[in-house]
């Protein structure tokens, strides 16, 4: 693998800063802000921080040595990202996220191939990265199982991998860590908003009917919602699953399903959408059968990512709430490679930080979204 000499500019950059004391530094959270941390106590003033298992910030701003070569392209970090597709709102945040990162400005040169769902397509992005030379991988994998040769080549080709958002069942040493969310947990809240929603509604005795869209059937997005909210199915004997069928995190795919569930089922009561896009198309299902959801609907909407458009919905009435799940990995990913680059380790499992954003909240926060 070709080693750049970078130099790593820490204190030029914190006393360059308006107003940085001579014990300050600036730190970039995983979340793109840029916060000041005096060197004189631990702590940070940060408006978000990244929960990692390790908790710790890394003031790294990488230059190359001297000005960059004529073609530009030799002094940046080589750097292949293999996206899913584009199938989202959330997939297009996250996109957003690496490509704003991975900038020649900040020092590198993106490779970033849109797989299209598709995990062929994928495998051959992989394969062509590592005939390319480049510095490092990203991986997004569309689903958990399959990687394992296109890993080893990756390992022999001394590249490291770094693996995003969905998790991969791979054995450990074939790649460098990965950085995500935890999808159980976002399952376990969603069941919990509900438990204590029915509570505050008067509900908790009466017997509910649920069906679930599930996202892209193997995906760990789609693995950790179903485990973590039908983890609940068993403390609450009224909770009846009538069905789970996949929408493969489209909006095309959430109405069918949503058209199919009301043809078949007389009384559904709740609907477990896992992710955004799903729940735009199993709400226009639900309107066209003339049925309502939302906080003073027919039926409970529960959706997870937490876009932008989850939160219009929210404010519209039609979704109760929306459990998120962070696309915003470019900065971790970034800070990631540079500890890397510098000879650091880096924990195998990095989490993102996330929240449950309940309807009667939305109005007020989605201004501060960042996506
Ligand atoms: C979750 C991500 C999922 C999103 C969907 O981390 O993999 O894939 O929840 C996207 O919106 O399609």
């Amino acid at each position: 693998m070709k080693k750049i000499g970078v130099a790593v500019l820490i204190c030029s950059l914190a006393l360059g800063l308006a107003g940085c004391g001579e014990s300050e530094v600036m730190v970039l959270t995983p979340y793109g802000d840029a916060v000041i941390r005096d060197e004189g106590s631990s702590s940070a003033s940060t408006q978000t921080q990244a929960k990692q298992t390790e908790k710790e910030e890394t003031v790294v701003q990488k230059e190359t040595e001297g000005k960059a070569d004529a073609g530009g392209s030799s002094n940046l970090i080589q750097v292949g990202f293999a996206q899913v597709g584009s199938e989202s709102d959330w997939r297009l945040a996250q996109t957003a996220s690496m490509k704003e990162t991975f900038t020649e400005a900040n020092g590198y040169k993106l490779d970033f191939v849109d797989c299209n769902n598709d995990q062929k397509t994928q495998l051959d992005a992989l394969e062509a990265f590592v005939e390319n030379g480049v510095e490092y991988i990203i991986l997004d994998p569309i689903i958990e199982s399959g990687y394992e040769d296109a890993l080893q080549k990756a390992k022999d080709a001394g590249i490291p991998v770094i693996v995003v958002d969905r998790n991969i069942s791979a054995p450990e040493e074939l790649y460098t860590c990965w950085v995500g969310s935890d999808f159980e947990k976002e399952g376990v809240d969603a069941a919990k908003w509900l438990d204590q929603y029915l509570e505050a509604n008067n509900r908790a005795e009466e017997d509910i009917n649920i069906v679930t869209i599930q996202g892209t059937v193997g995906a760990s997005a789609q693995i950790g919602r179903s485990k973590g909210f039908n983890s609940l199915l068993s403390s609450h004997s009224n909770w009846n699953m009538l069905d789970e069928q996949s929408g493969d995190f489209t909006e095309d795919g959430g109405y069918a399903v949503m058209t199919a569930f009301l043809n078949q089922y007389e009384d559904i009561d709740v609907v477990v959408c896992q992710n955004d896009n799903e729940a735009y198309g199993a709400i226009t299902a639900i309107q066209e059968k003339g049925l309502t959801c939302g906080p003073d609907g027919d039926i409970i909407m529960i959706s997870f990512d937490a876009t932008n458009g989850g939160f219009q919905k929210m404010i519209a009435g039609e979704i109760n709430v929306d459990v998120e799940c962070n696309p915003q990995e470019g900065p971790l990913v970034a800070e990631l490679i540079q500890k890397l680059e510098a000879g650091q380790t880096v924990d195998k499992i990095q989490y993102v930080e996330e929240g449950v954003f309940p309807a009667e909240t939305a109005a007020d926060i989605i201004d501060s979204r960042a996506y």
